[in-house]
C-alpha cells in the first residue's frame, strides 16, 4: 500500500517553474492544495508559467529578492534544477516541513508497477528501450521522468494495468521519501553532476536511494561489470545483475552471441547481440538492463528480440544525422559528462573531429586524452569549458578554439577529409549557450543540414589536419 498524502486544503510550495514546478502545481491545485509557486526568474521570462498557473489560482512570486515563507508550508516540492541546500529549503527543513522531489509527489499518487531507472549515463536510452519492448508486447505503458516529462504529469492517468518506466535523477533521489519502484534499475555509476553535490560519495549516495524503500517482493537489475554500482547493492530486493564479460549467478550474461537470463538456476535465452542496432559496447549494457527488466516484467523473449530490433535509438545519443560528401555526423549532445563522451569515442574507431566544451560540471576531463590521442584527428572547442579542457589535454591532439557550435561544425567540415566522423560529445552540460542539451542537439542537426545543403567537394577544402 502506498501512503498517498491529502493535498486539500494543505499550502505547497512548489519551487522553480519550469516543466516539473509547472506540473506540480497543476497536481497540488487540483487537489485543493492552497499552491504558492516561485521562481528566482523574473515574471517576464516565465509567461507561459503564469499564465497557466494564475488561471488556477495559485499565488505566485517571482525573483530572487521576493521572500517567500518556506518555514510556513504543509509540503515544499522543488524542481531537480533547484539545489538542495537553496536556502529556503534548510529553513524550511529546520522547520519540520516535508521537503519532497516531485518523484516522490507522484509515486503516492500513481497506479500499476513503476520501473525506475537511473545511473550516470545510458538512462534514456534504457528507459526508452524497456519502454518500446513493453509497449510492443501490449502491455499498457507510460514513459516518464528525468527523460523529458515529470511523473506526476502522468499520475492521473495510470490504473492498476499500467507499468511506468520512470528515469530517475540523483537530483530527484536525493528528495525522496517513500519512493519505491517494483523494478530498479542501476547502469552505471562515475563522477557527475559535481557542482550540484558536495562529492562523488554524496552524488553516489543520492543514487543508492532508489533501493532505500525496495522490499524483499521487489527487484534491482545492477550493472556487474561496474565496481562504483556494484557496491551500491542493497540487501533487500532481489538482485539481478547483468554483464558484459562474465557469466552471472543470476541475471543476464552473453554465452557467445546469446544473451542468457538466467533466474533459479535457470536459463532462458531472450535474444541474440545480432538483434541490437545501437552502436557501441555500452549500448550492449543499455540493452542487457533493459532487456532484464522488461523479462521481469513478464515479456516472453520473442517480444524482448522483436522490441530490441525494432528500437529506432533516442534523439541526441549517439543519433546519425547524415553523411555530406563522405563525411559522416554524429549527434551526442546528451553525453553531458566525460563518461559518456568516452563511451561515444569508444564507438567510432578512428577519423574522429570531435566537439567538446559547454558548461563544466566541476569535470576532470584527463580521462578523455588517451582515446582523443588514438581516434581523434582535433577537437573543436565551444563554450565556457574551453579553457579548462584545453589546458588538461595539454596538448595531447590538435585544438581549435571554435567557442561557438555553429564556428566547430564549420571548422571541423573544413577539416573533414572522406570516411571521417564529425562528432558532438561535449562532455559538458549546455546551460552556457543553450537552454538544455536537446537545444544544443537540435541547433547542430540544423547547423549540419545547412551544410548538406551546400556541399563542396571535399578537394575544395582546408588543410589536413
Ligand atoms: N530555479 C530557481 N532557483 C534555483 C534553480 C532553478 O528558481 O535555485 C528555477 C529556474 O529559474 C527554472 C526552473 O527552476 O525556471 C528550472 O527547473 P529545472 O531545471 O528542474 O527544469 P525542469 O524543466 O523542471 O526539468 C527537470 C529536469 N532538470 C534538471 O534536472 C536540471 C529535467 O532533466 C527533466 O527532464 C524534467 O525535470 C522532467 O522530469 C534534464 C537534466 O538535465 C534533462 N537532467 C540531469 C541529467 O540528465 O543529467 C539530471
Amino acid at each position: 500500500m502506498r501512503p498517498g498524502i491529502e493535498l486539500d486544503g494543505k499550502r505547497v510550495l512548489v519551487v522553480g517553474l519550469a516543466r516539473t514546478g509547472v506540473a506540480t502545481a497543476r497536481f497540488c491545485a487540483a487537489r485543493g492544495a492552497r499552491v504558492t509557486a516561485t521562481d528566482d526568474r523574473p515574471a517576464e521570462q516565465l509567461a507561459d508559467a503564469v499564465q497557466q498557473l494564475r488561471k488556477i489560482g495559485c499565488t505566485l512570486a517571482f525573483g530572487r529578492d521576493v521572500i517567500t515563507n518556506f518555514a510556513a508550508q504543509d509540503l515544499i516540492v522543488p524542481s531537480p534544477g533547484v539545489p538542495s541546500n537553496h536556502p529556503g529549503l534548510a529553513a524550511a527543513r529546520q522547520a519540520g516541513v516535508p521537503v519532497w522531489s516531485e518523484i516522490e509527489l507522484a509515486w503516492r499518487f500513481l497506479r500499476g508497477r513503476l520501473i525506475g531507472v537511473t545511473g550516470s549515463n545510458g538512462k534514456t536510452t534504457t528507459t526508452s528501450l524497456i519502454g518500446h519492448i513493453l509497449a510492443g508486447s501490449g502491455k499498457q505503458v507510460m514513459v516518464a521522468g528525468n527523460i523529458g516529462t515529470p511523473l506526476i504529469a502522468y499520475a492521473d492517468q495510470s490504473d492498476d494495468k499500467t507499468m511506468t518506466v520512470a528515469e530517475v535523477s540523483s537530483f530527484q533521489l536525493e528528495l525522496i521519501d517513500s519512493f519505491r519502484p517494483d523494478i530498479s534499475v542501476l547502469l552505471n555509476l562515475t563522477p557527475d553532476h559535481l557542482d550540484r553535490h558536495a562529492s562523488f560519495e554524496d552524488y553516489a549516495g543520492a543514487k543508492a536511494r532508489i533501493f532505500e524503500n525496495q522490499t524483499e517482493r521487489d527487484a534491482a537489475i545492477i550493472n556487474a561489470d561496474d565496481p562504483a554500482a556494484t557496491e551500491l547493492a542493497p540487501s533487500r530486493p532481489q538482485i539481478f545483475w547483468f554483464s558484459r564479460t562474465k557469466r552471472v549467478a543470476s541475471g543476464a550474461y552473453l554465452r557467445g552471441t546469446q544473451i542468457i537470463f538466467r533466474r533459479d538456476g535457470e536459463n532462458t535465452v531472450l535474444l541474440d547481440r545480432a538483434d541490437i542496432g545501437l552502436r557501441g559496447e555500452h549500448n550492449l549494457e543499455n540493452v542487457l538492463a533493459s532487456a532484464s527488466a522488461a523479462f521481469l516484467a513478464g515479456v516472453a523473449s520473442a517480444e524482448i528480440a522483436a522490441g530490441v530490433r525494432s528500437f529506432p535509438g533516442v534523439e541526441h545519443r549517439l543519433e546519425f544525422v547524415t553523411k555530406i560528401s563522405g563525411v559522416n555526423f554524429f549527434n551526442d549532445s546528451k553525453a553531458t559528462n566525460v563518461d559518456a563522451t568516452v563511451k561515444a569515442l569508444e564507438s567510432f574507431s578512428g577519423g574522429l573531429l570531435v566537439i567538446l566544451g559547454g558548461k563544466d560540471k566541476g569535470s576532470d576531463y584527463g580521462p578523455l586524452v588517451p582515446l582523443l590521442r588514438e581516434r581523434a584527428k582535433v577537437v573543436l572547442l565551444i563554450g565556457a569549458a574551453a579553457e579548462k579542457i584545453a589546458a588538461q589535454l595539454g596538448g595531447a591532439i590538435p585544438l581549435e578554439r571554435a567557442e561557438t557550435l555553429q564556428r566547430a561544425v564549420a571548422l571541423a567540415y573544413e577539416h573533414a577529409r572522406e570516411g571521417d566522423t564529425v562528432l558532438l560529445a561535449p562532455a559538458c552540460a549546455s546551460f552556457d549557450q543553450f537552454e538544455d542539451y536537446e537545444h544544443r542537439g537540435r541547433t547542430f542537426k540544423q547547423l549540419v543540414r545547412a551544410l548538406a545543403e551546400e556541399p563542396r567537394p571535399l578537394h575544395a577544402r582546408g588543410r589536413e589536419v
